[in-house]
């Protein structure tokens, strides 16, 4: 394994593999056993440019071998990293499928990334490629993708879906190419984030199917199962959680919303039969209004999961009764730890936590919330609040290149820090009750404080800017950013949000409210540090 990679220890590496999470399996050759035991079921149902296309299980495995071998003979080689830019397109899945059977690792980028973002990716992961569609909601996503590789030596291809190229690669006569080691990293996802930019996170193909396996077990997935991804595919939660890739293993159908509002999941929840699907909060607040005056046949639908932002009391209980199904809390994180409710838990687990890990093997300790540096023996008393650390058997060790980062996003025996807030229950359930980390939770939309800071300070009136969440009705929290001006300098709120867009960041990222302000209105002796700086403001911005 590459310095890339931070491996777990031997020793707990073979006790994953003895207790059978790890089975040494590849996605590629999962692929393969799905496709021969349902080759004629539906697998995909999905959009683009207003074209329906349904693809069995069967064809989704050939589509996905001449992908490999397209990719293959245009030189992308086992190892090599390729930045995936796709919404909910059908062909999500036979080309991430594709470049897993070439080796390659996709790097999942989400639609709403720009040209700041997509840089980044390519830059920190040396991607030789950019796989991107054409124009998608008002954006030329292969423009930005074509600007990026301009100017990423690294990147050589920019391929496009739905072009006349990529219709050529995708014909490719179709070959088995060598599997690759399912020990080794199959993709890299993206953090949420709290530090400058996103950091990239590595996943086996080991660590990962078993979190994919577990989850379509959690989540009741059988071959009759319809799921709906109404959240951008790419993201850990739809991916996975169980996601499109625990309706495949379960050999149940994936059905790709192309936008995640109620009109649109509600008509495909009818016309396709969806039986579970996953959602944030203020998109479930928004399906349970919809449903109230909708003439559409929900009947269908099961399980409505929620995660990616904390799910409220009261919107817990709106769910069932609203939408005539049963509500599945996840608690999620890219890097690893995933928590669900189970579909047999008590009323009061489901509506008041965020469920409980996967796997007997992942081990929790809530620890001293006060100190960023808490150690994993210190543990509060049970039942207390405490900043939650995890490892096991599907959690990172380390994010991608970043040794200095993990040096404090890890503990020394090997936990990560999610920078969540949480109590646990005598149950082992957990609820999230905060959060620890310079993050703003947009309704599951992630903003890392600091990055926007870099933004805004990158204009020349300004002097300092501190980014703090504010809370909010409909997103549960926004961004507010306070901005001192140079002397001299009167940058107003419209021209920073302005300056910020343009530098080419997703829209979610560009702060929702802008203080212009003389100084910080924190008055301290001595130098303030940003943490103490953004935990006042915080609190000033909460009134
Ligand atoms: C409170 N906070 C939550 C919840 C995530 C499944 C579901 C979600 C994600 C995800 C995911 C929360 N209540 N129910 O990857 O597989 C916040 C926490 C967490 C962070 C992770 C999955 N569910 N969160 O949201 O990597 O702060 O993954 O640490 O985007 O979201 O964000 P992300």
């Amino acid at each position: 394994m590459s310095a890339d990679h931070v491996a777990w220890p031997p020793e707990t590496a073979a006790h994953y593999r003895a207790a059978g999470y790890w089975r040494g399996q590849t996605f590629g050759s999962l692929l393969t056993s799905v496709a021969e035991a349902y080759a004629g079921r539906t697998a995909v149902v999905g959009e683009r440019d207003g074209e329906t296309s349904r693809w069995t299980f069967a064809e989704l495995d050939e589509r996905a071998h001449r992908i490999a071998a397209g990719l293959a003979d245009s030189g992308v080689r086992a190892g090599d990293r390729v930045v995936v830019q796709l919404p909910n397109v059908p062909e999500f899945l036979p080309v991430v499928f594709g470049l897993w059977r070439a080796g390659a690792w996709p790097v999942f980028a989400l639609p709403a990334h720009r040209d700041s973002e997509l840089r980044h990716f390519a830059t920190q992961s040396e991607a030789v490629a950019i796989l991107t569609v054409g124009e998608h909601e008002r954006h030329d996503h292969a423009a930005t993708a074509r600007a990026v590789a301009a100017d990423v030596a690294s990147v050589r291809d920019v391929l496009v879906v739905g072009s006349p190229e990529f219709t050529d690669l995708a014909a490719t006569a179709p070959r088995e190419l060598p599997d690759p080691d399912p020990a080794g990293v199959a993709f890299l996802q993206l953090s949420g984030g709290s530090t400058g930019l996103p950091k990239l996170i590595p996943r086996t193909h080991d660590d990962y199917l078993y979190s994919v396996r577990e989850s379509a077990r959690i989540c009741a997935l059988r071959p009759e199962s319809v799921y709906l991804a109404a959240l951008p595919v790419a993201h850990n939660y739809p991916l996975s959680s169980p996601g499109v890739l625990g309706a495949l293993h379960a050999g149940a159908a994936s059905v790709l919303a192309p936008r995640p509002d109620a009109d649109t999941a509600f008509r495909l929840i009818e016309s396709e039969g969806v039986t579970i699907t996953g959602v944030v909060p203020p998109l479930a607040a928004a399906w349970v209004q919809a449903a109230a005056r909708t003439t559409r046949d929900l009947s269908t639908l099961d399980v409505l999961l929620v995660g990616g932002a904390k799910c409220g009391r009261e919107l817990a209980e709106r769910i069932g009764p609203a939408l005539g199904c049963r509500l599945q809390q996840v608690f999620g994180m890219a890097e690893g730890l995933v928590c669900y409710t189970r579909l047999d838990d008590p009323e009061e687990i489901v509506l008041g936590t965020q469920g409980r890990p996967i796997s007997p093997d992942d081990e929790i300790r809530v620890v001293d919330p006060g100190d960023p540096a808490a150690t994993s023996a210190d543990v509060v008393p049970e039942g207390e609040v405490g900043a939650l650390l995890t490892r096991g058997p599907y959690t990172i060790r380390g994010y991608f290149r970043a040794g200095e980062h993990n040096a404090t996003a890890f503990t020394a025996d090997g936990f990560y820090r999610t920078g969540d807030l949480v109590r646990r229950t005598p149950t082992g359930h957990l609820e999230v009750v905060g959060r620890a980390k310079e993050q703003i939770n947009r309704g599951g939309e992630k903003v890392a404080a600091e990055e926007v800071e870099n933004h805004l300070m990158a204009h020349p009136d300004v002097l300092d800017a501190a980014v703090v969440a504010v809370p909010d009705e409909y997103l549960g929290e926004r961004t507010c950013a306070y901005v001192v001006p140079v002397a001299g300098g009167a940058p107003t709120g419209a021209q920073l949000r302005r300056f910020v867009r343009e530098r080419g960041v997703a829209a979610f990222k560009v702060p929702d409210l802008v203080q212009v302000v003389e100084a910080f209105p924190v008055t301290g002796v001595g130098k303030t540090s940003k943490r103490e700086l953004r935990a006042a403001l915080a609190a000033v911005a909460k009134g």
